[in-house]
Formats: structure tokens, C-alpha cells, sequence
């Protein structure tokens, strides 16, 4: 299928005699992706020789020629996005101000008494707004209202702001050009709303702005996107295509010494659920290692960690290094460009949030080993790895 696209492609970039290509033009036959619309650039408009047209991307794919699915939950939810990346105008304190309100809480799908952010009745600006901690595509918002005091609250209309450096936002507009774009978010206190952008946005800060709000501007949500390079899709621990014999460990503790609550390395998958439910080494010790053999080689350009519980104790590594290999005997331990020493990356802090880290030097291997360098408990891990 790529045939007739590449071929305009390579028509394109070697400024093709026109006719070689039937019913000739840079557009035909269409090499973008996903039935993104073709527009063909007038030579006046071109900056440069090298694209004769841009693909008008559909909602939520990015990419040159629309080809990257960019529709990724970025971590409201699972917690990939911390508290401290999280904040808001103000915050509302309910029953007595011992109910705090506050933007951490704005996580879609939160549970409890007091389960999302809600601004002070007194103000007259609210916003709340996420620092994703380096630019992303962000190429949409799911929204979600809650209950306070048994009553329905949910944001009916908000518009989008967005940044590169936390200072000057500017809002989505309206493809019509009459001005900011207003999102029609919620109708009820749990039922979601998918607003996908128009464009996808190149950006490190999203603020949602609450324009009209049924009884008070209360919110959960999730941000949807994906890392820029467009490489970071999950490699198969979670979906289970890295089959168990392919991920393997240092040790394995078992529960009481019990081989029936063994904690085995291929428990190791990001969000696994159970008793035992993740890897949990023998002893607490440096040395000690996780093993994930890819199958081929495959560019790795980050990792998802999680914690987990063994009866009620919360378990996690706080801290690791990351070690990879070709033939799973001489080990490279990750280190960012320019550094002498290998990288220690920070891990979890909790039983159940994931903590994403994205390599600055993507690495081709099909051996990634996790090192832990300090944790709570156990040393006890569930993982994703990202890449293509
Ligand atoms: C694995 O082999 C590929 C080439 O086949 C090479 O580019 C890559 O750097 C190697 N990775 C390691 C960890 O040696
Ligand atoms: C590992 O690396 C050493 C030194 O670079 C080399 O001599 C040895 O052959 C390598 N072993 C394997 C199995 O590739
Ligand atoms: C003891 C403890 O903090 N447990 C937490 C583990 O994670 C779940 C899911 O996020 C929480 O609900 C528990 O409170």
C-alpha cells in the first residue's frame, strides 16, 4: 500500500516532470495516512522544495503524512502525571475547610468523598492546567463532572489554553476564526466528554478554562496524546505479546517462603491484578535485576514503573538504572548524552501509580534489564516498556 505514496513522496521530493504521475500532482494518489485530506502547497506559499503539500491530519493522529495514532491517555488516571504537575487557580474548601477540593484530585474516574478539583466560589478566573514536563502532541481532553454534597457538578462549557513555557497561553480558537474555541464538556456528575482538537498541539502546559459551570466548576479529567517522536508505544508487557518465558529475574521471593505466593518475574506487567500481582525480589540488595527479552531488537524509548502491595504492604523501587543489551551477556547501562555516570532515574512513590520515564538517547537492543538503586520495602516492580 505504501507503494503509490512513497512513490508521490519520492515524486515530490525530486520535483517529478508532471505527468509521470497519472492524473499528475503532488496529491494523487493521496500520500497521507489514515484519510487525512491532502492540500497542495502553491509554490509561493512552499519555504522550502522538499514538500509539494501537507496532510490535513484527522482527529487525533499526527506525524508529516498523519501516520502516528496520537490518542494516548497522558496520566491523569494512572498517575503518570503527578500531583505536582497538576494546578489551579484556587481551590474550594467544603464542609468546614477540612474538604479540600484541590486540582491534584482532578484525576478522570476518581473515587471517595472528595474525588475533584472544584475552584473557590469566589473566583472569577478559573482555570486549572497540567505541566506535562516537556513538550508532547496533545490532541485532546476527556472530561468528567462529580458529586459534592450529593449534587451534580460539571463544567458545561470550558475553553483550552495552551503553552511552552507556563507564561503566555493562548487559547484554541474556533476553526470557523470567530474567536476562542468553546468545548461543550459535561451534562451530569460522571458521565464522560471526548472533545478531540481540531489540530494536535505541540505544547508542554494545557489549561482548562471552566466558561459556564453547572453549580460549581467541578472537574475530573485526562489529557490525550502522545510523545512527539510518535515512538512510544507500550512493547508488550501489559497486552501480554511479550510472552512469560521472556521475562526473567535476579530472584524470586516468595510469601512466607510459600511457592504458592511467589512474586515471578513475568508478574512483572504494568497494571497486572491479584494477590501476587507483581515481580518482588529475594533479597534487598543492589545487585538484584529485572529482565525483559523483547524477542528482536527494537528502539526503547522509555519505561513505565509501578509499585504493589503484598497483604497490605505497600512495596516499590524509588529509584533504578536501566541496562541493555543485544545478546543479554555485555550490558550498556543507560546513560543521558554527555554524562559520566549512568543514569538513576526516579521511580514510584506509591502501591499503584505509574511513573513514566522518557529516555533523552533512545537505545536499538532487545535485552532492557531494570537495576534497582533504592526502594520501599521489597524491592517490587510492574512495567511497561515504550518504544516501536
Ligand atoms: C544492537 O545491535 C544494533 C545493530 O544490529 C546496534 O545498532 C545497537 O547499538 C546494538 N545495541 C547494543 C546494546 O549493543
Ligand atoms: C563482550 O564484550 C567484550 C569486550 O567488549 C568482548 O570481548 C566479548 O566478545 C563480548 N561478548 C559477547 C558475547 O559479545
Ligand atoms: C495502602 C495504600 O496506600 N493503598 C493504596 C494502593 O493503591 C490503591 C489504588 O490506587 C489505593 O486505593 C490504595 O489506597
Amino acid at each position: 500500500m505504501p507503494g503509490p505514496r512513497l512513490l508521490a513522496a519520492l515524486c515530490g521530493a525530486l520535483l517529478c516532470a508532471s505527468g509521470l504521475l497519472a492524473f499528475s500532482g503532488p496529491c494523487n494518489p493521496n500520500p497521507c495516512y489514515n484519510d487525512a485530506e491532502c492540500q497542495v502547497i502553491k509554490d509561493e506559499h512552499r519555504g522550502d522544495i522538499f514538500t509539494q503539500y501537507i496532510c490535513k491530519c484527522p482527529h487525533g493522529y499526527t506525524g508529516v503524512h498523519c501516520e502516528i495514532t496520537c490518542a494516548m491517555p497522558l496520566g491523569m488516571e494512572t498517575g503518570a502525571i503527578s500531583d505536582s504537575q497538576i494546578s489551579a487557580s484556587s481551590v474550594y474548601l467544603g464542609f468546614m475547610g477540612l474538604q479540600r477540593w484541590a486540582p491534584e484530585l482532578a484525576r478522570l474516574h476518581r473515587t471517595g468523598i472528595v474525588n475533584a478539583w472544584t475552584a473557590s466560589n469566589y473566583d472569577k478566573n478559573p482555570w486549572i492546567q497540567v505541566n506535562l514536563v516537556r513538550k508532547m502532541w496533545v490532541t485532546g481532553v476527556v472530561t468528567q463532572g462529580a458529586s459534592r454534597a450529593s449534587n451534580a457538578e460539571y463544567l458545561k462549557t470550558f475553553k483550552v489554553a495552551y503553552s511552552l513555557n507556563g507564561r503566555k497561553f493562548q487559547f484554541i480558537q474556533s476553526a470557523e476564526g470567530s474567536g476562542d474555541k468553546l468545548f461543550v464538556g459535561n451534562t451530569d456528575n460522571s458521565g464522560l466528554k471526548v472533545n478531540l482538537f481540531d489540530f494536535p498541539l505541540e505544547v508542554q502546559y494545557v489549561r482548562l478554562v471552566p466558561i459556564t459551570c453547572h453549580r460549581g466548576c467541578t472537574l475530573r479529567f485526562e489529557l490525550l496524546g502522545c510523545e512527539l517522536n510518535g515512538c512510544a508505544e507500550p512493547l508488550g508487557m501489559k497486552d501480554n505479546t511479550i510472552p512469560d518465558r521472556q521475562i526473567t529475574a535476579s530472584s524470586i521471593y516468595r510469601t512466607w517462603g510459600l511457592n504458592a505466593f511467589s512474586w515471578y518475574p513475568f508478574y512483572a506487567r504494568l497494571d497486572k491484578q491479584g494477590k501476587f500481582n507483581a515481580w518482588t525480589a529475594q533479597t534487598n540488595d543492589a545487585s538484584e535485576w529485572l529482565q525483559v527479552d523483547l524477542g528482536t531488537q527494537r528502539q526503547v524509548t522509555g519505561i513505565i514503573t509501578q509499585g504493589a502491595r503484598d497483604f497490605g504492604h505497600i512495596q516499590y523501587v524509588a529509584a533504578y538504572k536501566v541496562a541493555y543489551s543485544n545478546n543479554s551477556m555485555n550490558w550498556t547501562e543507560y546513560r543521558d548524552q554527555g554524562a559520566l555516570d549512568s543514569k538513576i532515574f526516579p521511580g514510584n512513590l506509591d502501591n499503584n501509580s505509574h511513573k513514566k520515564n522518557m529516555f533523552e538517547m533512545p537505545f536499538l537492543a532487545r535485552f532492557v534489564r531494570v537495576l534497582p538503586v533504592a526502594w520501599h520495602n521489597r524491592i517490587t516492580l510492574r512495567v511497561e516498556l515504550l518504544g516501536c
